[in-house]
This record gives structure tokens, sequence and C-alpha cells, in this order.
């Protein structure tokens, strides 16, 4: 096999966690039989990639990923130092079709070929929209509970609703910083809708209210050249979203679940909630959306999940 041709890329969120790195390499061409031939694949690739790296290689987890899918979780000690970096791989049925390497700051490694940068271009290539939206039943490779998972992966952040705000800005006309009673102001808009997680999951029917993303929109006025709306929260967490995706209808900043305020694990005061796209789109504790014609990896973007993450075209991981 040649040498994996791979990409740098990283965010806020792996930084707080003590990542300064992660190597996403796309794999063409390899089938695997077993959890044990991965794991010596992955630790030939590592030593295809690195120079001088005389590491031993174990298994931390794995679990499915929908029906198709499954992510296997390694760690590959380095030298005698204790020190270890992290390798995701992603297989589609029998294919491994991705490497992430997360490379932690105490771990002094070095890269034998060069790194590329990644373009959403080819994942976000123009779909048939009446197979992507407004769908009843179940989604490929998802399954219905009564109650969402909670999901928290930074942490649950301290917040004071009298000094929280939105700030909506960057590529825009009118950039604006919103209160929670601006959001009300500009208009709520109750939806009731599936929820889908890339994980598997989804949870029928959930009530939601807030303020369609088409009035701030309205208000903001974004450039020409904005395509994509990149979206931070309380916790560092960050997130991508397609313009084209945030002009849908149902496209909302949520304030509401269920008739109450959001409860604080749901992301009160304010979340994302982009419900044709899988649920790491819709940010909780959401802080800031900036207009952007440039394409940046959010958190699970910079993990090898899908720029777009539709979720009836089944966009789970980036080259699906
Ligand atoms: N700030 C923040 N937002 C987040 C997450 C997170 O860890 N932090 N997890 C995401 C994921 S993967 C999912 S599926 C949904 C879950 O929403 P819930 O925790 O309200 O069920 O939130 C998304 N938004
Ligand atoms: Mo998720």
């Amino acid at each position: 096999m040649n040498a994996l041709h791979c990409y740098e890329t990283i965010s806020e969120g792996l930084i707080k966690k003590g990542v300064i790195k992660v190597l996403d390499c796309p794999v063409e061409g390899v089938k695997v039989k077993s959890i044990g031939e991965l794991r010596d694949f992955v630790s030939y690739s590592f030593h295809t990639i690195f120079f001088g790296a005389s590491g031993s290689i174990i298994f931390e987890s794995n679990e499915p990923i929908g029906s198709t899918h499954t992510l296997h979780g390694f760690r590959i000690y380095v030298g005698d130092t204790g020190k270890y970096l992290g390798v995701r791989a992603v297989i589609r049925g029998n294919d491994l079709i991705r490497l992430l390497f997360t490379i932690p700051r105490e771990i002094g490694i070095e890269l034998k070929g060069q790194v590329g940068k990644y373009s959403p271009q080819e994942d976000i290539r123009a779909i048939d929209s009446s197979r992507a939206y407004e769908k009843i039943g179940t989604p490929p490779g998802q399954f219905f509970i009564d109650l969402p998972i909670i999901y928290n992966i930074l942490g649950v952040p301290q917040v004071d609703a009298s000094k929280w705000s939105l700030k909506v800005m960057g590529e825009v006309e009118n950039p604006v910083e919103l209160t929670l009673k601006d959001l009300y102001e500009l208009g709520i808009k109750e939806l009731t809708v599936d929820f889908h997680c890339v994980t598997g999951w989804s949870v029928k029917s959930m009530s939601f209210a807030g303020t369609p993303l088409t009035k701030i929109i309205e208000l903001v006025k974004p450039r020409q050249s904005a395509q994509w709306i990149y979206v931070e929260s309380l916790d560092k967490y960050t997130t991508i979203i397609q313009y084209s995706e945030v002009q849908h209808p149902q496209s909302i900043v949520a304030v509401e679940m269920g008739g109450k305020p959001l409860d604080i694990l749901h992301g009160y005061p304010a979340r994302l909630l982009i419900p044709h796209l899988y649920g790491w789109k819709s940010a909780k504790w959401v802080s800031r959306i900036l207009f952007t014609s440039r394409y940046v990896d959010g958190y699970w973007e910079s993990l090898g999940y899908h720029p777009r993450g539709l979720v009836w075209e089944e966009e789970r991981f980036k080259l699906k």
C-alpha cells in the first residue's frame, strides 16, 4: 500500500482537551475482517506516517455509528515515555474509510510526508432536494428511542442568562448582538420534529420553540460571499453549517423544549436546532454565529464527521 495522504486539522474543543493537531487520513481499498487485523494495519500506517516512531498500540474501545459504520479507538504509546496519541478508525461495512490521529500537546512527533488541506467540495455535491428534506419515517441506519441522550462532550457550562447574548457577525452588512429578549421579539416559531443523532438514535416528535434563522438572516443581511455559518458555544464546542441549510424554514435558534425554557442540559438559554441535519450540528449553549466564505472544521468535523450532515442522505462521515 502507498503512504497515506493526510490532512491536518484542529478545533477549539480539542485544544481544550489537550490535543494540538489531528491528522485526518482518508483510506481507500482496505478491507478489515477483524479488530486484530485493524490494529495491525493502524500500527503499520502509524509507522509510515511518523518518523522515529517506536510505538506500541493498544485497543481502547469501539462502537456502532448508525447501522452501517463502526468507530474504533486505539492508543499508540510513543517510545517509553508513557505518552500516547489517539487513533480513530472509521469503518463502513468492512471498508476502512478513514484514520484519524489525535496528537496531544506533550508529544513532539515528526511527520514523514506532506499534509494537505481538506476541502469540502466533494462532500457537498448537490443532491436531489426532494430526497433530503421533510421526509417522514425512519431515516436510513437510525432507530427510535423515547428520550434523547444528553451529550456534553466538553462539560456543562455555567450560564448567567442575564449576561448571555448571541453575537451574529462575519460576512454580514449588519452584525448584531441578541439577548434572549431580542430573540423572543424577533418572533418565535413552534416546531414538532424528529431528532437524529449520528450515532444511530432518533427521537420522534420533539417539540421546540425558537427564532427562525431566516429572521436572523433578514436582520444581519449576509453578503453574497457567505457560504457557511461557523458556530461557537460557551463550552468551546464548535460546528459548521452550510448556508443553504441555515435558510431552511425549520432551522431555528431554539429557546424552549417541551413548552418550557430549555433545560441547562439541553443548551439553556439557546441552542441551534437544524432537524434535517444530524444532532451534532445543533450546537447547545450557542454564543456566536459567524457567516463566512471559508470552510473550517468544528469539533466533530475535525474528527472526520461530515461537513453537511444531511440525515436522509446518511452523511455521517466525510466521503460518507
Ligand atoms: N455545546 C454542545 N452542543 C452539542 C453537543 C455538545 O457536546 N456540546 N453535542 C451535540 C450532539 S452530538 C447531539 S446528538 C446533540 C444532543 O442534544 P441533547 O444533548 O439536547 O440531547 O447536541 C449537540 N450539541
Ligand atoms: Mo450526536
